[in-house]
């Protein structure tokens, strides 16, 4: 009998879902549904409900819900082996918190089967709409939270990132303090990750220390909860956290609600999700440390493996718990492929092809152009004040300017993880845009490193079947080996290899100190 995982992705944007046959080593299905258009009443745009004030990016819980209860729907429909999983796991966008009171273990545990699961879950959310990743509304808690744990150095040394605005811990106190009833009613606080593996187990599923690490909450070296951060953060929130467990680890079988529903096996063993981050990193095969990819997503992240937890003195990146027991760091830029597309619709841009052959039409560097795309709030820099800063750049020129973004997300990316002191031997390149060649020549330009293409576009989801395959494997009492479980499922696209061009990486050398000088110019500005 095929043995078959399946892997879930819960991001900012869709719902994704990859089955994959553990002997075959294929990947048999792979879904995606895009909440917008699948899940029109929530009003999203890209995920996100709109909100007058910038910095607040709020998504329903609700909506999350809905969109498993209709993937599931739609692998039934088109004949998917639902009967024949043997574990289901999954990834979610990181730091996104999710508020419930009392009710919400009762109605895990109740599930019933003749109702959506929305409707099993009225009236347990403690607050109405969840803070996102995106959401850079909470500078002032994150000021009083690093000032408690001693500062940037020791906050990052402690909890493995300095307080970021997105990061759960920020946005709790802010929930504390803005709406402390609320607070006081609630029992539970999930993130995206532990809320999804939550409604497939039928029970409070544990967080695992890839995600926990994104909370400004756990100890990154001890994997458990500190006490100290806890206390800075809000009171009694040690009995509001699930458990801390590694991602993969199996929960119990699944909610009879999706066995009885849609014909799911039903002694499928649940198991632990992880970010979506974490879950790349295995779906990418990044298992040796050293490793490194960058994914070309809503968010921009460059990312790697590491063998000892080395955090950032400065503040600017992360360390998380890999999957594989390791650790990984990453740093992360909000302004990815929505200032992307801003871009190609302003200059009227018909699409990533004709995009590519704008950029492919510049010299690189750009004659010198350079633009910094604040669309949105930026995390690494840390700007508030979103706008778009152009410098020796013609506002009028559609090429000039679609090379310029480019340009500008690579060099900041190369001069933002300095502070990882890994100098990869090759980059996998994932994502959207990663299907672009000009973009990857720049890539390999601006990181003066090989760049290879990984087939696959989901690779979170890839990555969590993989996860919950270790830990169903795991669980049968084998002891699997992380190198023989990826491979073959994400092999470099052959021949794929960009190397970077010499005359190239020099310009960007040289160019590199003027987009730093460029990036100071504007947060000065900005600060003014
Ligand atoms: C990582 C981060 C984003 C989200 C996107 O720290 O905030 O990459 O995980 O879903």
């Amino acid at each position: 009998m095929a043995r078959l995982i399946l892997g879930l992705d819960s991001s900012t944007q869709s719902l994704s879902a990859v089955v994959i046959d553990l002997d075959t080593r294929k990947v048999i299905c792979e879904k995606s549904l895009n909440f917008d258009r699948a899940l029109p009443q929530y009003k999203t745009q890209n995920g996100v409900i709109p909100n007058r004030d910038p910095l607040v990016k709020h998504s329903p819980p609700q909506m999350w819900a809905e969109a498993l209860d209709l993937i599931f729907a739609q692998m039934k429909k088109d004949g998917v082996a639902l009967g024949k999983i043997l574990a289901v796991g999954g990834s979610g966008q990181q730091h996104g918190s999710i508020y419930c009171n009392e009710r919400f273990a009762d109605a895990l545990q109740n599930l019933d089967s003749n109702q959506p699961l929305v409707e099993n879950l009225s009236g347990v959310f403690s607050r109405k709409n969840s803070p996102l990743w995106m959401d850079s509304s909470t500078a002032q808690e994150c000021a009083e939270i690093r000032k408690k744990l001693g500062g940037v150095k020791f906050t990052a040394s402690r909890t493995g990132s300095d307080t970021f605005e997105r990061f759960t811990g920020p946005q709790i106190r802010k929930f504390y303090k803005t709406e402390p009833v609320s607070y006081a009613n609630t029992s539970n606080i999930t993130l995206v990750s532990s809320f999804m593996a939550s409604l497939l187990a039928g029970k409070i599923a544990p967080l695992d220390f890839g995600d926990g690490a994104g909370m400004n909450l756990m100890d990154i070296r001890r994997k458990n909860w500190n006490h100290d951060a806890l206390k800075a953060t809000a009171p009694g929130l040690m009995n509001k956290l699930p458990p801390l467990a590694a991602a993969g680890q199996t929960i119990g079988p699944v909610s009879s609600y999706f066995a009885k529903k849609f014909g799911l096996n039903p002694e499928a063993l649940a198991t632990v999700w992880t970010g979506d981050n974490p879950a790349s990193v295995i779906g990418l095969g990044l298992i040796k440390p050293g490793q490194s990819a960058i994914s070309l997503g809503t968010s921009d992240t460059y990312f790697g493996t590491m063998e000892k937890c080395q955090t950032d003195e400065n503040g600017e990146g992360h360390v998380f718990g890999s999957p594989t027991g390791d650790y990984m760091t990453l740093v992360c830029f909000k302004n990815g492929s929505l200032a992307r597309e801003k871009i190609r619709e302003i200059y009227g841009v018909k699409d990533w092809k004709e995009f590519g052959k704008l950029v492919a039409s510049k010299k690189p560097g750009n004659d010198g152009g350079i633009m910094l795309p604040w669309f949105e709030s930026e995390i690494v820099p840390r700007v508030i004040k979103p706008g778009i800063h152009r410098f020796d750049l013609d506002e009028k020129n559609a090429a000039a300017n679609c090379r310029a973004i480019f340009e500008a997300q690579m060099m900041s990316m190369r001069l933002h993880s300095q502070w990882m002191q890994v100098s990869p031997e090759k980059i996998f390149a994932t994502g959207g845009a990663s299907n672009d060649l000009a973009l990857l020549q720049v890539m390999a330009n601006v990181m003066n490193c090989r760049v290879l293409r990984i087939e696959v576009s989901k690779s979170a989801a890839l990555g969590a079947a993989l996860i919950a395959a270790h830990g169903w494997l795991t669980a049968a009492g084998e002891e699997p080996k992380w190198k023989k479980l990826v491979a073959g499922f994400s092999q470099p696209i052959p021949k794929s290899e960009i190397r970077p061009d010499r005359q190239a990486v020099k310009i960007y050398d040289k160019l590199l100190e003027k987009y730093a000088e460029c990036e100071c110019d504007a947060l000065e500005k900005i600060a003014d």
